[in-house]
């Protein structure tokens, strides 16, 4: 297969429904770790914990609701089971769990109370199952893939609409030092039968690891990757690798997925978009001596991440009492502060948008005349990704007093989003160049903040 035609392949493998809803609609979202770590000052427990230290006697979910809100996010992951084992509801399954916590003599269902607090205020809510579990003496044998099932369809069925999962796909032993094979496949079934508008989170398919826990942007982000590193992904395509090797020593989570250098390897292609995880402070856990992240931090984490092609997931804990730190709930409010007046208004609402292609290439560019000479800091731009990721390079320019074209920025992917910071730049005329593109390219917004 000729080179031209394999990347005409590679950019048109499209995403599915949900994956579509999440990197358009909801890509910015809440993780909240609370285990009974966050009585121990643990981020791992080993399974053993007495579930009579987990007492969060001022528990406040719409709290945690509102905060998160406030920063502009629009759904909230609850950690209903961490590596520890222990069960954050009512589950049938296991004794530890909810039931031998002293909170609400042992009647409360933490998930429950937050996928209620969730809907009130119109936020998506989802979960964490970990399936590595350190407390269940299944673990390590077949039942444990059955246990881990029964849990899921719990969690899947009765606490409404559920819009993510989180699979940590960490493997450790268990009590009895017994490794468990995870049955994947079986649990995105089990997903698909019962929620099936849900996204998941799993290195192999869904949505996958950016590859650090730092916020760290990829150099390029594509979301059409190799089929065989994803494995319980959708197979979208058949392709002959284009090249003799194999995708030996190229993990799902590099930097570079996606690019024609490792994608050539590939037998088939599919469709799993990044998402970067990373947590308000330095622990996914609560811990007293730690403190939040800056704003700049934050904010430029979001410019990367969402502003990458990407979702993110970002993390707060909450403390022992049940509640989100004061200083945690402030800087959340700053960000979706300094979101809303950074990029709250598209100054190119009323420009006029004309596109020069080239002919007989997939090269073009996108003209954007503005009411009036103004600042710009930033330009937003993209593809319309539900019908594939096209764009390999592209270069911003502003037009000057002279009337000639100032180089401003270069970047290489766009996809679904991708935010571009200018500096110093104030103009009245804007030109984005698509230098290269794997077929021809369809933008669906270039916006000017
Ligand atoms: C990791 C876990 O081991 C951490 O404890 C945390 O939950 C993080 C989000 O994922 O794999």
């Amino acid at each position: 297969m000729e080179l031209k035609e394999f990347l005409k392949i590679a950019a048109n493998v499209k995403p599915d429904k949900p994956q579509l809803e999440r990197l358009r609609e909801t890509p910015f979202y809440a993780f909240v770790h609370f285990s009974p770590n966050t009585y121990t000052n643990l981020e791992w427990g080993d399974g053993t914990e007495d579930p009579a230290i987990f007492n969060p006697t001022e528990l406040d979910c719409e709290q945690w609701v509102k905060a998160i809100k406030s920063a502009g996010m629009k759904g909230l992951i609850l950690t209903a089971k961490h590596h520890d084992g222990f069960c954050l509801w009512q589950t049938k399954y296991t004794e530890h769990s909810m039931k031998n916590s002293p909170y609400k003599n042992g009647k409360g269902d933490i998930v429950k109370e937050c996928a209620d607090a969730c809907k009130k205020h119109g936020i998506k809510f989802g979960f964490y199952l970990s399936p590595w579990d350190r407390n269940s003496a299944l673990y390590g044998t077949d039942e444990y893939n059955d246990y881990y099932v029964n849990q899921l369809t719990e969690l899947l069925t009765n606490y409404g609409e559920i819009f993510h999962v989180w699979f940590d796909n960490a493997c450790g032993e268990g009590p009895n030092g017994k490794k468990q094979v995870y049955d994947f496949d079986r649990y995105i079934k089990t997903i698909r039968k019962y929620q099936p508008n849900a996204t998941f989170f799993n290195d192999k398919g869904g949505m996958r690891w950016c590859g650090n826990e730092a916020g760290a942007a990829a150099h390029a982000q594509w979301c059409v990757v190799p089929y065989e590193l994803c494995s319980i992904a959708e197979h979208k395509t058949e392709v002959e690798p284009l090249m003799e090797g194999s995708l030996d020593g190229i993990m799902n989570s590099d930097t570079s997925l996606g690019s024609i250098g490792n994608i050539m390897y590939s037998k088939a292609l599919t469709f799993c978009p990044a998402e970067t995880d990373m947590s308000i402070r330095p622990g996914w856990f609560y811990h007293e001596d730690e403190e939040p992240n800056s704003l700049d931090r934050l904010f430029n984490t979001y410019l990367r991440t969402v502003g990458g092609n990407t979702t993110f997931n970002l993390n707060i804990p909450p403390m022992k009492n049940g509640k989100f730190n004061e200083k945690d709930i402030k800087r959340l409010k700053e960000l979706g502060d300094k979101i809303n007046s950074e990029l709250g208004t598209n100054l190119a609402e009323d420009a006029e948008i004309t596109e020069n292609k080239k002919e007989n290439s997939y090269q073009t560019e996108f003209i954007v005349k503005l009411k009036e000479k103004q600042p710009l800091k930033y330009i937003e731009l993209a593809e319309a990704i539900a019908e594939g990721q096209k764009v390999e390079s592209f270069k911003i320019y502003s037009k000057n007093d002279d009337n000639l074209w100032n180089f401003e920025e270069h970047g290489t992917t766009i996809g679904s989003r991708k935010i571009v910071a200018l500096e110093n730049v104030t103009t009245d005329e804007i030109k984005v160049q698509i230098t290269s593109a794997r077929d021809v390219v369809k933008m669906d917004w270039v916006k000017v903040f």
